[in-house]
């Protein structure tokens, strides 16, 4: 059976692009494979933050992840520095990356003109990617667009390894959604992102809120790109309207567009009510689970605890086909 591992950082809360990017797909596929789902607080360190904030930050994915519909029972939901081995993977993997490949990384270029001095952890975040996806030989990885590059490097890494050491990871696939890449709903040329202020919708946002986000969203920028293609704008609302609406809905909008009847505002509006109606549920399954936060610590406990034995197998092989096993 296929085994899928995917994470998200605990840096802000989770937002309609994470989640129609990601965690859809993430709650889709458990009904069918065995999945690791990780919050990634070690990826987090490598943009600024608040250290007294870190464990509210952890909860808040937690609650959201869970509320979504990642099943405990069915899932495996941690905390990646509950298993270290993700650490000590991560120096083995670095020692086989290729800086090549990491040089041409377009997260890495975007998020280094945001700060006055680059750490060597965002460089490194792709290889510590590899570790947390290579260490339970996962080879399914559901992620947004802005993913698929890194995960070319961990495809490119175990190669490597393989070649070196012998065969001892399998080359994973990313598993994208039809949302893949969700922009900002006030400009949509940039991506829609937790870390940019107001460039999102959180999935905790208020309904007013909501709706004033998506009433001002801009759907015309200019000619588009090449005649008859959609603006970035309207082709966004139609990205998330195919996540959050029946497919009847999507479907007769669709139809509109394409007779050249598409109204902004029914679209705006439709748009508004079906994510309003995802939302809800899981807003209030966030609020019952925000009661019991011992009962999350626990889940996030025990599925640690189990990883952490599969963890130490393939760190095992690693150090035997590494050849550090002198004195055991
Ligand atoms: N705009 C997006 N559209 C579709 N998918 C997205 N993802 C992120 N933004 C979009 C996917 O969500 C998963 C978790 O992302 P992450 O938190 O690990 O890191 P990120 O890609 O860097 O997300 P953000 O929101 O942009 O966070 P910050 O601002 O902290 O960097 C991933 O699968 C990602 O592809």
């Amino acid at each position: 059976m296929s085994l899928v591992f995917s994470g998200i950082q605990p840096t802000g809360a989770i937002h309609v692009g994470n989640y129609a990017g990601a965690i859809s797909n993430w709650v889709r596929l458990q009904q069918e494979m065995d999945c690791i789902f990780c919050i990634v607080d070690y990826h987090s360190l490598t943009v600024a933050y608040e250290a007294k904030e870190m464990p509210r930050r952890v909860m808040d994915a937690a609650l959201d992840i869970l509320a979504c519909g990642i099943d405990p029972e069915r899932s495996r939901l941690f905390v990646q520095s509950h298993v270290p081995e993700h650490t000590e993977l991560s120096w083995v993997l670095s020692c086989v990356a290729p800086m090549g490949e990491l040089n041409r990384m377009t997260q890495f270029k975007e998020k280094s003109e945001r700060v006055d001095w680059v750490n060597l952890g965002l460089y490194a975040y792709p290889v510590l990617q590899a570790a947390d996806i290579l260490l339970y030989k996962a080879d399914v990885v559901p992620v947004g667009e802005d993913q698929v590059q890194h995960l070319e490097v961990t495809r490119e890494i175990a190669r490597r390894f393989n070649h070196q050491f012998g065969d001892t990871f399998p080359e994973p696939k990313p598993r994208l959604t039809k949302a893949a890449r969700i922009m900002t709903l006030s400009d949509p040329s940039r991506k829609m992102s937790k870390s940019i202020e107001g460039s999102a919708i959180m999935l905790t946002d208020s309904e007013d809120a909501i709706r004033k986000q998506i009433k001002r969203a801009v759907t015309d920028v200019g000619p588009p790109a090449e005649p008859g293609t959609m603006s970035p704008g309207v082709a966004n609302l139609f990205s998330l309207l195919e996540v959050f609406a029946p497919i009847e809905v999507y479907a007769r909008f669709k139809g509109d567009y394409e007779r050249g009847e598409l109204r902004y505002k029914d679209i705006k509006e439709s748009l508004t009510e079906e994510m309003l109606r995802v939302l809800s549920p899981i807003r209030e399954r966030r609020r019952e689970l925000a009661a019991k936060p011992g009962e999350v610590c626990r889940i996030l406990k025990d599925s640690a605890a189990d990883l952490r034995s599969r963890a130490r197998v393939t760190m095992g092989e690693v150090r035997e086909k590494l050849g550090l096993t002198a004195c055991q």
